[in-house]
């Protein structure tokens, strides 16, 4: 085969994968409770498929979405100000994986902001430690989508960016500054996931088409994490049970001293009462 064919055949040969790969996207929605996931997968599917109420458990859906089948994986998401030691949520989200179809790892994931809300330190502490349990190069497959697009009014979403600081800017820029704003209470706009559905397939086409394999350790991380929080716990409570019992002693003591005080003081009065009788 001469140079010119071979490059040929290579070409037809990458464009019919790409072609096949464009067939099927997978996607997980990340985030705090609240701030617009399942929401945001209804309008990706253009159906109403994931419900508002608070959803404990992972939910998997997919549709037909401009010719391609979108598979959106939704998670229950875990509190504002929660850091890493919600293991029951992170086991969910852990879990979610499994709903994969044929067990094919995500393409992409959507990390779901409310750009109604502040960001701040404790919001990026939470979103770290949640995300990076799933393993090395989860934030390659990363978009920060931000709902509430509509609450933007005449700011742009880099002026909230910008606004909200060090911590928010810190996460853009850990997620390669890939994100996307979303109106929710406007999902007959298609641009918005035509748009959105272009940028999950450029981050997929910088992932080498490859999907994101999850870390194989990540239950014997929450194992182990479960097992050193229980730990902390049982330290805390025999420190706690010494200091009682120690102070008890102490109390102990000190009352048998103030009785024994009580009584020399009393024989005191007693004698210097005798005394002065007969003084007197
Ligand atoms: N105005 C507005 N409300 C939204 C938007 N996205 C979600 N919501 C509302 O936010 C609430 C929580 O949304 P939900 O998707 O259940 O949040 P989840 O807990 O993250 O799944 C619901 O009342 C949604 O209607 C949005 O883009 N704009
Ligand atoms: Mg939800």
């Amino acid at each position: 085969m001469d140079k010119i064919q071979k490059y040929t055949s290579k070409f037809v040969e990458n464009a019919r994968g790409y072609h096949i790969k464009l067939q099927e996207l997978r996607i997980i929605l990340l985030g705090q409770k609240t701030v617009g996931k399942s929401a945001t997968g209804n309008t990706l599917l253009h159906k109403e498929v994931f419900a508002s109420s608070q959803n404990e458990q992972c939910q998997m859906q997919d549709g037909e979405v401009s010719g391609r089948r979108v598979t959106v994986i939704d998670t229950p998401g875990w509190w504002q100000n929660s850091s890493c030691c919600t293991d029951e949520t992170d086991k969910e989200i852990a879990r979610g994986f499994s709903l994969s179809p044929h067990l094919f790892g995500p393409h992409a994931f959507l990390l779901v902001i409310d750009a109604d809300a502040s960001f701040n330190a404790t919001h990026l502490d939470a979103v770290t430690s949640h995300v990076e349990l799933l393993g090395d190069g989860v934030w390659r497959h990363t978009i920060i989508v931000f709902t509430r697009g509509d609450w933007l009014e005449t700011n742009s979403i880099e002026q909230y960016i910008e606004g909200e600081g060090e911590a928010l800017q810190s996460l853009v820029e850990q997620c390669g500054n890939r994100y996307h704003v979303v109106d929710n209470k406007n999902a007959s706009d298609g641009t918005q996931i035509s748009e959105l559905l272009e940028k999950i397939t450029e981050t997929v086409a910088a992932n080498g088409w490859g999907y994101f394999v999850p870390d194989q350790q990540i239950f014997q991380t929450l194992e182990e994490r479960r097992r050193k929080v229980k730990e902390g716990a049982m330290l805390r409570q025999s420190q706690v049970k010494a200091t009682r019992e120690s102070l008890g002693g102490m109390l102990h003591y000190h009352l048998a001293s103030v009785a024994l005080y009580g009584n020399l003081l009393k024989l005191l009065c007693q004698s210097v009462s005798t005394l002065l009788l007969y003084v007197m």
